[in-house]
């Protein structure tokens, strides 16, 4: 079942009374979707600043093509089959939130039962890299996520003033989140060539993650963070 809620902007009052419909229809549909879908289905979240390319992304792995996309108000929720590397199996029910300063100050509504967050960077716009990394936070601080693995995807590597991953882990400061599983991957979400895209490759990763154990997980989450911070002393990459 896939859902699209769409909301062309306009005034604030407009649009919060819009985001607080389409947060009863999300409301249902999860309601919905917990009754009647099976257990290896995971609930992923889509989030980050507006135009950094999560519907594109979603769009992409649902119909493997490039769509044209409008601003996002409320959500667009894909289902999508994949078989990671290793051979897992997983549903990944993607939740893609509109990321407008309006629209983000709704993102805490969707996050009970979410089992993963993907948070996308337009690696390109470093004036709001900061606004990132605010948000970021705040949702790392919530009850809800605080055991959800953080799949960090540096979208719009195509463009040539594209900060780096290492410089995006940085300005994010994902070194900080000690407890947490994360990964962050360079993607280029419009480029023909799926290799390119490098988006399977994000989503390998949390495949596997999310088929372990959660107290595998928080034991890995250790064990990587002591890997970077060594390797972050002698100079290494840490990504
Ligand atoms: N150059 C380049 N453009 C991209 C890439 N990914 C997305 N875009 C473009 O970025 C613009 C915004 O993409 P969206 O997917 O709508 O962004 P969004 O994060 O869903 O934005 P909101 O819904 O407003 O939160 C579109 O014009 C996309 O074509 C990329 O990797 N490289
Ligand atoms: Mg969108």
């Amino acid at each position: 079942m896939a859902a699209e809620r769409r909301f062309a902007g306009g005034a604030s009052r407009a649009a919060r009374s819009s985001l607080q419909r389409e947060w009863m229809a999300f409301s249902l549909l999860s309601s919905l979707r917990a009754n009647f879908l099976g257990r290896d289905e995971c609930r992923v979240i889509v989030v980050g600043l507006d135009g950094s390319g999560k519907t594109t992304i979603v769009y992409r792995l649902k119909h493997g093509k490039i769509e044209e996309t409008h601003p996002t108000i409320g959500f667009n929720c894909e289902c999508v089959e994949f078989r990671s590397s290793s051979g897992g199996k997983m549903i990944f029910s993607l939740w893609d939130l509109g990321g407008s300063q309006d629209a983000r100050s709704f993102w805490r509504m969707y996050y009970g039962n979410t089992q993963a967050i993907i948070f996308v960077v337009d690696s390109s716009d470093l004036a709001r890299m900061d606004e990132a990394r605010e948000d970021l936070h705040r949702m790392m601080m919530e009850h809800e996520l605080w055991d959800a693995p953080l799949l960090v995807l540096a979208n719009k590597q195509d463009d040539p003033q594209a900060a780096s991953t290492r410089e995006i882990t940085e300005h994010l400061q994902l070194f900080s989140l000690s407890n947490r599983v994360w990964y962050i991957i360079d993607t280029r979400a419009t480029h023909l060539l799926e290799k390119e895209a490098n988006l399977n490759a994000g989503l390998d990763w949390l495949a596997d993650i999310l088929l372990m154990p959660a107290a595998r997980r928080q034991e890995k989450a250790k064990q990587d963070h002591r890997a970077r911070t060594a390797a972050s002393s002698r100079g290494l990459d840490i990504g």
